[in-house]
């Protein structure tokens, strides 16, 4: 190689090392291979060599041209990765750092849902009275959701109107989106002893969407299983469950007959309201506001329960429902559209859990 083509090369391969990121890259890069390059000049220059030694110079001048190449792209790899490393370093969350502090206090402060802080107030309450919360899966086997409570096969709610079924697995049968909450109960009573004592808040589905109805929905059963329970147990409870939920001491509650295939026999439970202006406790109309009933000894049974040792009641309410009348809430949408501000009107403050000093 003669000298001037060498001292090019040593030049460049300096100006590399010396290029700290790509745009300097480049720069090398046009300098030298580029249209007006300083070994693009050399090539054109190609013509005026003379014959007898074009042949060899042409040579050199490619091989040279090669050389650069080859030490362009590398030092374009090393300063990709270089810049990938920095912009890794820069980027990185320590993910040991401290959580968030508690949301700030004033307007921009998040609150309880409604329904979380329903939750609450009836864990609290039934709480009190020693219940306590059981939860289980929102899938659910066909005999968990309908079978052992008793709910023959031509009765409506198995209809697929009403029941969200999932495709049938392995074994052919299909699961269900829980329509109740009431296979929670019918787990608990396999899985423990008599007596029982548990209320069951949780998520709910079923087909059914409009104005008053949402596909998912929440509700709270209780089950109460022990020896010598009489109707007298589920009135008293549910009378004081029903007058400390809605503050309202003397509240008027009135149990009428009814029907359900898993009690016997079965009560329908009304409050005390006014009709035209919504206010509960007085004005002389009733609301039905529960259903609840004697277990039926059949669901016992179906549990591996002794009806002639064991008795029980059960009652189940809808959570939407006995929170918009407590807190006058007008509409169920906003319940699932996490708007803001529907959620500070009606929400409940971050840290004051229910309790029953204060009343819930
Ligand atoms: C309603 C009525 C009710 C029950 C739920 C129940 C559960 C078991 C055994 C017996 Cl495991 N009963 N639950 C009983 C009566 C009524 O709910 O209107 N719910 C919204």
């Amino acid at each position: 190689m003669t000298d001037d083509l060498a001292s090019l090369q040593a030049e460049t391969e300096a100006a590399l090392a010396a290029a700290g990121d790509l745009r300097a890259l480049e720069a090398v890069r046009v300098g030298t291979l580029g249209k007006s390059g300083s070994l693009t000049a050399l090539l054109k220059g190609l013509g005026q060599v003379p014959a007898e030694q074009r042949k060899e110079r042409g040579a050199a001048l490619n091989r040279l041209k090669g050389a650069l190449e080859a030490a362009i792209e590398a030092r374009r790899v090393e300063l990709d990765a270089a810049a990938l490393e920095a912009r890794l370093a820069a980027e990185r969350l320590d993910v040991t750092l401290p959580p968030r502090p508690f949301p700030p206090a004033g307007p921009e402060a998040g609150a309880i849902h409604p329904i979380g802080r329903t939750v609450e107030e009836l864990t609290a309450i039934f709480g009190a009275m020693g219940f306590g919360v059981a939860e289980g899966p929102d899938i659910e086997g066909d005999w968990f959701n309908f079978g052992a409570l008793n709910i023959p096969d031509h009765h409506p709610a198995r209809q697929d109107h009403d029941t969200f079924y999932l495709p049938a697995g392995p074994d052919g049968r299909r699961p269900v989106l829980r329509t109740h909450t009431s296979p929670v109960q019918i787990r608990t009573m396999l899985s423990q002893e008599p007596p029982v004592r548990v209320i069951v808040p949780g998520r709910t589905y079923r087909a059914d969407h409009d104005a008053t109805h949402s596909p998912m929905f929440h509700q709270v059963e209780g089950l109460v299983i022990d020896r010598g329970i009489t109707l007298g147990h589920l009135k008293g409870c549910l009378i004081d469950f029903l007058r400390a939920f809605f503050g309202i001491s003397d509240l008027p509650v009135r149990f009428r007959a009814s029907y359900f295939p898993f009690t016997e026999p079965s009560m329908e439970v009304d409050i005390g309201w006014n009709r035209k202006t919504g206010e509960l406790g007085k004005g002389g109309d009733w609301l039905e506001i529960l259903g609840s009933g004697m277990v039926h000894p059949k669901v016992l049974a179906n549990c591996g329960i002794d009806p002639r040792e064991w008795q029980g009641f059960a009652f189940g309410m809808g959570i939407e429902r006995i929170t918009m009348l407590k807190h006058g809430i007008p509409d169920l949408r906003p319940f699932y559209e996490s708007d803001v501000r529907w959620l500070r009107h009606y929400g409940a403050p971050v840290l004051s859990p229910a309790n029953l000093v204060e009343g819930v």
